[in-house]
């Protein structure tokens, strides 16, 4: 973990107290939709992010309000970070009327325009045009924000990857492609997947930096990520950053995680990035146990109020079903 007085400014004029109660929320949030998906009250499929709270607090820390992101179909951490009401995003995951699809669209289809999140997405790989052509967007109109662009290890074997990087890279987009490698695919290795050690390396390939981040250590990410946002906001083009990280539960609702061992996920859950935060700010004197605690305690209750509300919230009804329908 670095040290406080290596970060740059951007660090130590954050709010790190809020940091970590994001990353509370992210956890507690993830758990208790694991909770109820078990008990068939969340229905389709879900993607939890529990281990990948850095990459998303991190790397969403270092933008401005005016900035855009986009996500992934693995993107409650996304939304959170990004300022998404956690109860409505529990009521969407419920199928409720209070969602933000009015639960029509469940854990995939969670996007707040006006916060500057352009949408998770279910399509592995759907982000990166999206980004590529809002980061256009944005250098058209002389807007100033710059738009970041999460997706996943497998993603990055995807075209689009290529097409929207390759495209970002000649015209100097305002865009940071931020790599959240969890070790795997479904169920693929990485190590199987691709012939480089580091997918920062493809940034070789259209000539554009790819750094490589501890992607369980917020600092890191946002030290990494940060240099990077400021690049793409002088006109420098984009980067790629890649956060080395691990999901701690399976890829999705069943998985019997045979592709992995139990030692492996130890050796992980070891590096869990919110007791690494919450050590750092109590050695470093920003915050006492007892602070640390109670921040603990208020994202939980958070959380369990969206669960409530969610519970008390209306289910569409038949007279729904037509509406909101585009094509
Ligand atoms: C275009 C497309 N291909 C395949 C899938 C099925 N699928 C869903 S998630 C996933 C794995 C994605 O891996 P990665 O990009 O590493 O993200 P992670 O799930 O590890 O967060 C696949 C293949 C999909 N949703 N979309
Ligand atoms: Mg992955």
């Amino acid at each position: 973990m670095a040290q406080l007085v290596n970060l740059p400014p951007r660090v130590q004029e954050t709010d790190l107290k809020g940091l970590l109660k994001q990353m509370w929320l992210i956890r507690y949030f993830e758990e208790k939709v694991d909770e109820f998906f078990a008990k068939g009250m969340i229905h389709g499929t879900t993607h939890l992010a529990v281990g990948q709270e850095a990459s998303a607090v991190g790397s969403i820390a270092v933008l401005e309000g005016r900035d855009k992101i986009t996500s992934t179909h693995r993107g409650h951490g996304h939304c959170i970070a990004k300022g998404a009401e956690v109860n409505k995003m529990m009521a969407e995951l419920f199928g409720r009327t209070t969602g933000y699809c009015k639960g029509k669209g469940g854990s995939m289809h969670i996007a707040d325009v006006e916060k500057g999140n352009l949408g998770a997405n279910g399509i592995v790989g759907g982000g990166f045009s999206i980004a590529t052509g809002a980061a256009l967007t944005s250098k058209m109109r002389n807007e100033g924000y710059v738009v970041l662009c999460f997706f996943g290890d497998g993603a990055s074997n995807e075209g689009s990857f290529h097409e929207a990087v390759n495209l970002a890279s000649i015209w100097k987009l305002p865009v940071v492609f931020v790599c959240e490698n969890n070790q795997y695919g479904m169920s693929g290795p990485v190590k199987e997947m691709m012939n480089v050690e580091d997918i920062a390396q493809r940034a070789e390939a259209y000539g554009i930096p790819g750094k490589v981040v501890d992607g369980n250590d917020v600092f890191d990410v946002m030290n990494g990520v940060g240099e990077a946002v400021e690049r793409a906001r002088n006109g420098e083009g984009p980067s790629i950053v890649e956060a080395k990280t691990y999901r701690w539960k399976g890829h999705s609702k069943s998985d019997a995680k045979k592709y992995r061992t139990r030692e492996e996920e130890q050796e992980w859950r070891a590096k869990d990035p919110i007791a690494r935060l919450r050590d750092v700010l109590v050695q470093e004197g920003l915050l006492t146990e007892e602070e640390a605690d109670n921040i603990k305690a208020e994202a939980k209750k958070e959380i369990e109020e969206s669960v409530e509300f969610a519970k008390d919230s209306p289910m569409p009804t038949i007279d729904d079903l037509m509406e909101d329908i585009y094509a």
